[in-house]
């Protein structure tokens, strides 16, 4: 280590405040800004990455019959997809936003633990280096989907399983010192006079999403666990044969599952809930109600867990219990997007991309709400179950809420941390095309859905073949849109007009008292709060 910093010492002069220069500032960097760049472009590796094996489902469900891949592959991909989009791109991708945001928005000079930070960040590049390469492997990569079911998972599983259940604990370790960090950061380190209720709902959010992260991550990891000991040490924990029971694991998955679904969306919830009240030019209604609707939010997500297997059996009191405290879900669900859309009402509405993304996000999430309150009537869902419906529902609030989310966040933050304004015509377009392509890839699996196409099959009946092949043509419009994403990004960074301090007139926040873009160091001595 400190034959690292002499090297630097004759390459640069050293002054303690400017980041150190090439590689090894990465490699060794504290600093929150840094950590946070590093998350959002890993983020985004992850989210071409697995969006590249999304095309591959697709093309291969374009027409029925199997054309291009052989059925073992496509269920490695639909696997792959699955874990790459919710562990390398949604969850990396808030985790970079909390990084570069959090503590400029409570006035704190960096994270609480900033070591800790780094090793946070450099876990994950070797947890997905390992989980992509069990494609290599004998047997090939994991194929029982990202819920990983046991016995699929176990006793039908590929030796790659290990390597699977290796690289899972390893994000899980990553994530759970994220969040404690972010909760010592945001419970020790706040500007004097930031009171909790001052606090931007964006850190709000991300200050119940870590305490989600805490209770279910090593859930996660127990259940990775029990499967090392039932594949290797000759435990039953799913196995009937040995006394154990495969459903079990189900329950234990979802309770880990479930508050997971949450944590890809409330730090969304967050970023919208500053965007809105800006190109609103009002401020946002119902402060108090959105931490408190969060709140509920959180603590429901804990007791809904078994409407994913409402068709095990279960006694009919647990169907009903889970079934009737899904539906709660709606009613905080239901305020949220109350207060959003009043914010929005007799405002002086502009619509920079920012502000489309996060109007997207509002009705297209409820979208989303919508079907999953139909998903959470126990004898329909019997009908809906492990069919394309449930598909088009967790797309419509993963890709509009996580993912258009997160959009509308860099785009409202990139002037601030490049120092740059992107290109508004560019950004425009990359919405229009991403609204459109999403609603095509997924909307029409409503209809296959409720028609009984079931999902995770490569090949299906002649009477869906319609439907499929718009699916493919909207997923392909996607993809390919996210390209102009990268390009609008390095055209920002290169040659982007500067940008102010304020970047968006009547933006509140402490974010916008700094320059634009900040300096490495920032609130060493902490902010006056009004
Ligand atoms: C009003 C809110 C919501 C309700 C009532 C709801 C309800 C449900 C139900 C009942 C299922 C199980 C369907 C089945 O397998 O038959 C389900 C699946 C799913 N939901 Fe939701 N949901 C809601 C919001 C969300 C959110 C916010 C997310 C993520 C951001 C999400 C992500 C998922 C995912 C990923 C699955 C599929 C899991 C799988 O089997 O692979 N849901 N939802
Ligand atoms: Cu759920």
């Amino acid at each position: 280590m400190s034959a690292v910093i002499d090297d630097h010492t004759h390459t640069a002069d050293d002054h303690h405040h400017g980041p150190a220069k090439g590689f090894m500032r990465w490699v060794l960097t504290t600093n929150h800004k840094d950590i946070g760049t590093m998350y959002l472009w890993f983020s985004f590796a992850m989210f071409l990455t697995g969006g590249l094996m999304a095309m591959v489902i697709r093309s291969e469900l374009f027409q029925p019959g199997l054309q291009i891949v052989d059925p073992e592959f496509f269920n490695q991909m639909t696997t792959l997809h699955g874990l790459i989009m919710v562990f390398g791109a949604v969850m990396p991708a808030f985790v970079g936003l909390a990084n570069w945001m959090v503590p400029m928005m409570i006035g704190a000079p960096d994270m609480a633990m900033p070591r800790m930070n780094n090793w946070s960040f450099w876990i994950l590049p070797f947890a997905f280096f390992i989980l992509i390469s069990s494609l290599f492997m004998e047997g090939g990569a994991p194929n029982f989907g990202w819920t990983f079911y046991a016995p699929l998972s176990t006793t039908y599983a590929p030796p790659s399983v290990t390597f699977f259940i290796l690289s899972v604990h390893m994000m899980g370790i990553s994530s759970i010192m994220g969040a404690i960090n972010i909760i010592a950061t945001i419970l020790n380190l706040r500007a004097p006079g930031m009171t909790m209720m001052k606090m931007p709902l964006f850190v709000w959010t991300w200050l119940i999403t870590a305490f989600l992260l805490i209770a279910v991550m090593p859930v996660l990891a127990g259940v990775v666990t029990m499967m090392l000991m039932d594949i290797h040490f000759g435990t039953s924990f799913f196995n009937a044969g040995g006394g154990g029971d495969p459903v079990l694991f189900q329950h234990v998955f979802w309770f880990f599952g479930h508050p997971e679904v949450y944590i890809m969306i409330l730090p969304a919830f967050g970023a919208v809930s500053a965007i809105i009240p800006t190109f609103s030019r009002k401020p946002l209604f119902g402060y108090t109600s959105m931490v408190y609707a969060t709140a509920s939010i959180a603590f429901l997500s804990f007791i809904v867990w078994a409407h994913h297997m409402f068709t095990v059996g279960m006694p009919l009191t647990g169907e009903l219990f889970f079934m009737y405290a899904t539906m709660l879900i709606a009613v905080p669900t239901g305020v949220k997007v109350f207060n959003w859309v009043t914010t929005m009402y007799r405002g002086a509405l502009t619509f920079e991309t920012p502000m489309l993304f996060a109007i997207a996000f509002v009705i297209l999430f409820t979208i989303g709400g919508f079907s999953g309150l139909m998903l959470a009537i126990a004898p329909s869902d019997f009908q809906y179950h492990d069919t394309y419906f449930v598909v088009a529902h967790f797309h419509y609030v993963l890709v509009p809420g996580a993912i258009f989310g997160i959009y509308a966040g860099i785009y409202y933050w990139l002037p601030k941390w490049t120092g740059h304004m992107y290109d508004e015509l560019l950004g425009k377009t990359h919405f229009w095309l991403s609204f459109i392509g999403m609603n095509l890839a997924f909307f029409p699996m409503h209809f296959v859905g409720l028609a009984g196409m079931p999902r995770r099959i490569p090949d299906y009946a002649l009477q869906f073949a319609n439907f499929n092949m718009i699916s493919s043509v909207g997923a392909f419009l996607f993809g390919a849109t996210q390209l102009l994403f990268l390009f609008i990004v390095i055209k920002t960074i290169i040659n982007g007009k500067k940008a102010s301090a304020q970047v968006w007139d009547g933006a509140e926040g402490l974010e916008w008292t700094l320059p634009s873009p900040p300096p490495y160091h920032t609130f060493s001595t902490p902010p006056d709060i009004k």
